[in-house]
């Protein structure tokens, strides 16, 4: 029982820094400021594509109008960013999960589908795995625009063992076999895929806040299933060239002789 105590509160405890992580990258990347637009139906004036698009906003008795400014990230099509995002893990099997961080790139291929790639790092107290995390997520074209995903992590971990007996200089320092000389050594793999359910929300139209949740199906066996909870930062830079004005046909008067 007290045991399990420490164990929830252990991951109490690993929520609250990955929460505080969040607020802090938030805070950084935002100037702690509100969220743009939030008071005003046409959120992402700021962007010029979203400018061009409701130069002329909704009239105010066009309720729908309004609605559709207001939840419209349709622009954000082609748009390419960085993340940062982190999680922990509950494992079934075992009492200690694992925390995990990446960074990575993603690309809106359209409005609502990305792709995204990142190096990634899991670990606690027995492992620590370096790798790589990809996956492909379909979600609405919208401001808050939750999201369905799947994806793919394949991670390896090292570890130092005695290697003072080997004929070899293991770490370099110029001394063969010197008192407890140590070589560093592949002592694992694990690889996951899983599919994902969240939610973004575009803080500003450049900054998207992510919440995720991620079942990982292991190569360790059932076992070692677990769910990933997660959340991130990412900043967009959105392209965009101004769509031509069309000038208006100009008819030559024609003189009736
Ligand atoms: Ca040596
Ligand atoms: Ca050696």
């Amino acid at each position: 029982m007290a045991n399990r105590l420490v164990v929830a509160f252990k991951h109490v405890g690993d929520a609250v820094f990955v929460v505080l992580l969040s607020v802090v990258l938030l805070c950084l990347s935002t100037g702690c400021a509100l969220p743009t637009g939030i008071l005003r139906s046409r959120w992402a004036m700021d962007d010029p594509e979203y400018a061009e698009k409701y130069a002329k906003g909704a009239k105010k008795s066009d309720v729908l109008g309004k609605l559709k400014q207001a939840a419209d990230a349709r622009f954000m099509a082609d748009a390419s960013g960085m993340f940062v995002s982190g999680g922990v893990t509950q494992r079934t099997n075992n009492d200690e999960g694992m925390l995990a961080l990446d960074i990575g790139g993603e690309h809106y291929l359209s409005s609502y589908l990305t792709g995204r790639a990142s190096l990634m790092g899991m670990a606690n107290s027995d492992d620590w795995f370096t790798g790589v995390d990809t996956g492909l997520r379909l979600q609405t074209p919208t401001r808050l625009a939750p999201f369905v995903g799947l994806g793919a992590y394949a991670g390896f971990a090292s570890e130092e063992v005695l290697a003072d007996d080997d004929g070899k200089d293991n770490d370099d320092d110029g001394r063969i076999d010197e008192y407890r000389e140590q070589d560093e050594v592949f002592s694992g793999a694990f690889a996951a895929l899983y599919p994902e359910v969240g939610t973004h929300f575009w803080w500003t139209p450049g900054v998207r806040l992510t919440g995720f949740g991620r079942y990982m199906v292991s190569t360790e066996g059932r076992d070692s299933d677990d769910w990933m909870i997660g959340i991130g930062v990412a900043f967009f830079n959105n392209p965009f060239t101004p769509s031509p004005k069309i000038d208006t046909l100009q008819i030559e008067p024609v003189e009736v002789p």
